[in-house]
């Protein structure tokens, strides 16, 4: 009976612990601006993800997932003499105060494998995770609105002429 009883209290207070940290990696947050997904057009199987993220201290954005691709990483896009390359990078800093665009032509999350066309006006799910200079880890859940071209207020006018097929 005693024993039980103590477990259960381990239990309530290791669930508090838990909510507290939790709580404190999202008041250590990134501030999300303009996210936006790219639509796809038929046969297209990946596409890019779009935002400015801005983080109230230093952090990096480490991965991102989301169920509607196989495979969705941090990208970065650059020329490479006259030919445009991009990678996957393994981890994105982002400095305290600054804010850091992911858009086209540069840093971008790559949705590949895409398992459903992206419709105009649809939604979807991604997960951003990052991890701080202490090594822990966080996300942040967003609903990305699916459009065909970049928000006009990202003044990202580089986004119309950049292909992302894979
Ligand atoms: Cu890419």
């Amino acid at each position: 009976m005693l024993i039980s009883f103590s477990q259960a209290r381990r239990f309530v207070f290791s669930a508090l612990v838990l909510t507290a940290s939790v709580a404190s990696a999202q008041s250590a947050a990134v501030t999300v601006e303009g996210a936006w997904a790219r639509a796809t057009v038929q046969g297209q199987r990946g596409t890019g993800a779009f935002m400015n993220l801005t983080a109230a201290q230093g952090t990096r954005l480490v991965g991102i997932s989301t169920p509607v691709a196989g495979v969705a990483e941090v990208h970065e896009m650059k020329m490479d003499g006259d030919v445009m390359t991009m990678r996957a990078v393994p981890a994105l800093d982002l400095p305290a105060g600054k804010t850091v665009q992911l858009k086209a032509g540069s840093f971008h999350l790559m949705l590949m494998d895409l398992k459903k066309p992206l419709t105009v006006g649809s939604t979807l799910p991604l997960t951003l995770i990052f991890r701080d200079g202490k090594g822990v880890e966080s996300q942040l859940a967003l609903t990305l609105p699916v459009r065909a071209t970049a928000p006009t207020v990202a003044a990202s006018g580089a986004g119309e002429k950049h292909d992302h097929k894979h």
